[in-house]
């Protein structure tokens, strides 16, 4: 992030502002996490903040504080443009292109307020007024860390609240500190988090120990009946269709993590996750070692995200798409 864009930021927010927080389709734990913890500070300092999601989030994050203010566009489309469009400031927490909040684009793209990028994947489209993109680091809530106590408000206090917000983000990105953690910052961060006396365990506990019954059979019958695995592409992959998610009676989150298993075994480096929705097949892709599955996502699938993670849409039928996908493995060393 430049100076000059903090300096203009700490000019301009020392009058009262509108601010509209949004984030993406599908948000998860980093989004929902980034875009509270920068209501809550906002908020502190007398701002109007609305945070703006194109559509419902999972149960498993209702529990946070100020979760229940979120707008969700599917719901109220008429509020969630509004903000859009009223707000002097809107803050993009943890996705970089227009496309990844659906219905909200045009309203995004329209708007006349000062559009700030904040977010970790690679290559952001040139829609933003001010970047804050950086892709090594585990989150979009480390970096709203950075932004807010060391770049724009280095006297600010770091509550509980927001340390809560943090370390929900930080944790779900990382599936627990499994991937992107060998940044030495990261666990500094969360040492400050935990300081501010958040009871990091029982943070935990409200996220990975709060399922379903109907979720654990989907688990169960994906890996039984829906799982493959190709070891001369040293690649596995899982699909469900939607009478799948009928079946298992699913609800939005239940399938969260599911993509990880795939990687799981020995010698796979790459593992894809299908989805059948309404409209589209959503594509995860994750790897291990060397594999790059953000370059894989936009090659052949037009997506993107990370080097280990990474995601995208597909228009064709599912049993196309998996066509499609094992055809592509020829063509990529995936073991080198
Ligand atoms: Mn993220």
């Amino acid at each position: 992030m430049k100076k000059k864009d903090i300096l203009f930021l700490k000019e301009t927010l020392k009058e009262r502002k509108q601010i509209a927080i949004l984030i993406h389709y599908n948000p998860d734990g980093d989004a929902i996490g980034a875009a509270l913890a920068l209501s809550e500070y906002f908020t502190s300092k007398k701002h109007k903040v609305a945070i703006v999601s194109p559509n419902s989030f999972p149960d498993f994050l209702q529990w946070m504080k100020g979760a229940d203010k979120i707008i969700i566009a599917t719901e109220d489309s008429d509020s969630a443009t509004k903000k859009i469009k009223t707000a002097d400031l809107i803050f993009c927490v943890d996705f970089n292109a227009a496309n990844r909040i659906g219905l909200l684009e045009n309203a995004l793209i329209d708007a006349s307020g000062i559009k700030i990028l904040i977010d970790h994947h690679v290559a952001p489209a040139n829609i933003f007024d001010i970047y804050y993109s950086v892709t090594a680091v585990s989150s979009t809530s480390e970096l709203i860390y950075n932004f807010l106590f060391k770049k724009l408000d280095t006297t600010a206090c770091l509550t509980k609240t927001i340390a809560e917000h943090l370390y929900v983000g930080i944790i779900t990105d990382t599936n627990s500190l499994r991937n992107s953690c060998n940044n030495y910052s990261t666990y500094t961060i969360i040492g400050k988090l935990v300081k501010t006396g958040i009871n990091a365990e029982q943070i935990q506990q409200k996220i990975y120990n709060n399922y379903s019954e109907s979720r654990m059979r989907l688990l169960g019958h994906c890996l039984l009946n829906r799982f493959h695995v190709l070891y001369d592409y040293a690649t596995s992959y899982i699909y469900l269709t939607q009478e799948d998610l009928m079946r298992f009676s699913y609800k939005q989150g239940d399938t969260e993590g599911f993509v990880n298993f795939g990687l799981t075994i020995k010698n796979i480096d790459f593992t894809a996750f299908f989805v059948e929705r309404k409209d589209r097949i959503r594509v995860s892709f994750r790897s291990k070692n060397n594999f790059d599955v953000n370059e894989y996502a936009r090659k052949y699938f037009n997506g993107g995200g990370h080097k280990n993670a990474a995601g995208a849409d597909s228009f064709m039928s599912m049993d196309e798409t998996l066509e499609y996908f094992i055809s592509t493995l020829k063509e990529c060393k995936i073991r080198k």
